[in-house]
């Protein structure tokens, strides 16, 4: 792989990330936001690595005996595109040869993020299992994966429902790890969350311009597949689903919910939410 493509810095660390194989565990926690890393890793018993990159920064530590990387992402799928890229590299190419290694090294990588609720059963302050990601986002039309029948049928019949219309984007949907999905069931809304490629007109937020589809919210919010509703919106999932399980690794996403955007409402004080969210997922991570 030539240095055009697997990007390397000076200290022959991977180009965005800034970080050398040895400074990230096997199980990830990924999160938008740069000030919630901190906030975890304060919950680790030790802290072996911090690096900062952009929005990129990163803490490996220790709770116990389990390894624990904390990595934040910063928002949308075009990050999650370098993130999960770069992540993989570390694990399964050798930077020096710049070879593929032989061997597949997997990740467990959970996301642990906030959404807004598509449905008015769903509170502010609640948490969401995400079973598929449907993606409103261009990222994995780039690559050439094959998609499996159930995400299919996903695609065509969530398409149908809605009446999907926008030209030139043509939504996608990926199953997340059922494995890592085990780990959420108690407690957690489970669903089909909808990730969106922008917060504002892309999740139907009118500010000051027209929508292109003026009802889609409604029309997502009735609709279901195999007995999973629609659950949410967010902006990372699935880029993290679909890079995830075509690279061999595991990835689900929990969000505390801070908006219902059927009922309009807006959680302002969401951080007791996403500290609770952080000791389940810490729990998960430490107990399988
Ligand atoms: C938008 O406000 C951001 O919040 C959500 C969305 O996915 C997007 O990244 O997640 P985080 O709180 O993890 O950033
Ligand atoms: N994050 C999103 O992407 N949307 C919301 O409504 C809330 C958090």
């Amino acid at each position: 792989m030539p240095p055009s493509e697997l990007v390397l810095d000076s200290a022959g660390a991977v180009y965005h990330l800034g970080l050398q194989p040895e400074e990230i565990a096997d199980k990830i926690i990924v999160v938008g936001d740069p000030g919630r890393v901190a906030k975890i890793s304060n919950k680790f018993d030790s802290v072996e690595h911090k690096v900062s990159k952009r929005e990129f920064v990163t803490h490996t530590g220790y709770i116990g005996n389990e390894r624990i990387t904390v990595l934040s992402t910063g928002i949308g799928v075009d990050n999650i595109d370098i993130v999960m890229n770069e992540l993989d590299a570390l694990r399964n190419i050798d930077l020096t040869t710049r070879m593929a290694k032989g061997k597949l090294n997997p990740l467990k990588i959970i996301r642990l993020g906030t959404c807004g609720a598509l449905s008015r059963d769903i509170p502010v302050g609640s948490f969401i299992q995400s079973n598929y990601a449907i993606g409103l986002d261009g990222v994995m039309h780039f690559y050439g994966c094959a998609y499996e029948e159930d995400e299919l049928e996903l695609t065509r019949k969530f398409m149908e429902h809605v009446n999907w219309n926008i030209d030139g984007l043509r939504p996608y949907a990926i199953r997340g790890s059922a494995t890592l999905s085990a780990y959420f069931q108690e407690g957690f809304f489970q669903g089909i969350t909808a990730t969106a490629c922008g917060f504002y007109g892309p999740q139907g937020r009118q500010l000051r311009l027209p929508l292109a589809m003026q009802n889609l919210n409604d029309a997502m919010s009735n609709f279901t597949y195999n007995d999973l509703a629609m659950a949410n919106y967010e902006m990372e999932s699935s880029a993290l689903f679909g890079l995830g399980s075509a690279l061999g690794h595991e990835c689900t996403t929990v969000c505390a919910v801070i908006a219902n955007r059927l009922r309009n409402e807006f959680l302002k004080d969401y951080q007791p939410a996403i500290d609770q969210l952080i000791d389940k997922v810490l729990e998960a991570f430490t107990t399988h």
